[in-house]
């Protein structure tokens, strides 16, 4: 009898791909819903909400490729190339470079969603998108984790800019009225999740700095007295060469609380830009010990709506919501739609305590 290896320990939902760009409504009619993708996931008002990363740019046109950012004034101003320019390089999806400027083919902003059963999900009236507003997100902001604090929501996400990328801080109780709290952790930095609780006193983040000599794409852990001020940094995780997590690492969303320790799921990607998932365990007192970490993928795109897309071989999450043993984890799947896959808590610390023993 010939054993089929299991691939993964996702079970991926039926009905994926949950939401697709055509699903929601653009921003403007200058502009049309490319992507949706990597929600950030939380629960309010007796409802599951998704915090989708909207990617949007105007129709192109044949030869051309044209997108938008925010100007100095923080209007929408469109730059247009034409694609036999030699100074421009667009051989990634995601990014174009020009006479050794970089910018981003998309305009990303963070749209509200919510369900009642965490499977259709609906714009619902009177809630606002949170759009970028200032010059260190004047290629949009991307990638929003949720933590809930006590009555308050924490967002952590990604500014994108010429300056850089970095981490924001915006905090809401109601999701009406937002508290921009500016750059948490300046460039290059990104993939931040906040712990739900305090350890020892203290706040916890996990975060991901590049350097791009010594050192690379890491995730690290940081302390914190007020969720403002971040200090006492240590790498948790490295790239590990020639497995699937080789070239970067970070985190998803805030790690989980169980017996064993924190559970931590987070994307590796390997040179060739396949974007799996992974998970850390961490010590529940002292979440700069690393437990143990995944050597295979707990999950690796296998679904044809993982394969291909705006960005194939892309499984990317930053939002989960835990039901006893069950982690709903919502995840952008080629960059382009939105999917969900339940795991079993139990069997993924089984997989991570295996290869200790
Ligand atoms: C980066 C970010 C993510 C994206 C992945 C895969 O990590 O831009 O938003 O999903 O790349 O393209």
């Amino acid at each position: 009898m010939t054993l089929l290896k299991k691939l993964d320990l996702a079970s991926r939902l039926k009905e994926n791909p949950l939401l697709k760009p055509g699903d929601v409504r653009s921003s403007s009619a200058k502009m049309k819903v490319e992507c949706l993708l990597n929600p950030g996931v939380f629960q309010f008002d007796n409802k599951i909400w998704l915090l989708l990363r909207v990617a949007e740019r105007p129709e192109q046109r044949e030869g051309m490729i044209s997108f938008p950012l925010y100007d100095e004034n923080g209007k929408i101003k469109i730059l247009n190339f034409d694609k036999s320019d030699p100074n421009l390089d667009f051989t990634d999806p995601r990014v174009i470079q020009y006479k050794g400027q970089d910018y981003l083919t998309t305009l990303s902003h963070l749209r509200l969603v919510c369900s009642d059963d965490g499977i259709n999900f609906y714009e619902p009236e009177n809630y606002t998108p949170i759009f970028g507003s200032n010059k260190l997100e004047a290629y949009g902001i991307e990638d929003c984790r949720v933590v809930q604090i006590g009555d308050t929501y924490h967002l952590t996400y990604t500014m994108v800019s010429h300056l850089g990328v970095g981490v924001g801080l915006i905090q809401t109780k109601d999701w009406k009225y937002f508290d921009r709290k500016g750059m948490i952790f300046p460039p290059h930095n990104k993939d931040c999740a906040i712990f739900s609780e305090k350890i020892n006193g203290k706040y916890y983040a996990l975060h991901r700095p590049s350097s791009p000599q010594l050192g690379g794409n890491y995730i690290w852990l940081a302390e914190s007295p007020d969720l403002l001020h971040w200090g006492n940094h240590h790498c948790l995780a490295s790239t590990r060469q020639d497995k699937w997590d080789s070239a970067r690492v970070g985190s998803g969303a805030a790690p989980i609380r169980t017996e064993k320790g924190w559970l931590e799921i987070y994307h590796g990607a390997n040179k060739e830009n396949r974007y799996c998932l992974g998970a850390l365990l961490l010590d529940l007192n002292d979440p700069s010990k690393v437990i143990a970490r995944s050597d295979e993928p707990i999950m690796e795109s296998t679904a044809d709506y993982e394969l291909t897309g705006f960005f194939g071989n892309v499984i990317f999450t930053n939002g989960h919501w835990v039901e006893g043993d069950i982690m709903h984890v919502y995840y952008g799947a080629s960059d382009e739609v939105i999917c969900r896959a339940d795991f079993s808590i139990e069997e993924i610390l089984n997989s991570l305590l295996r290869q200790i023993l």
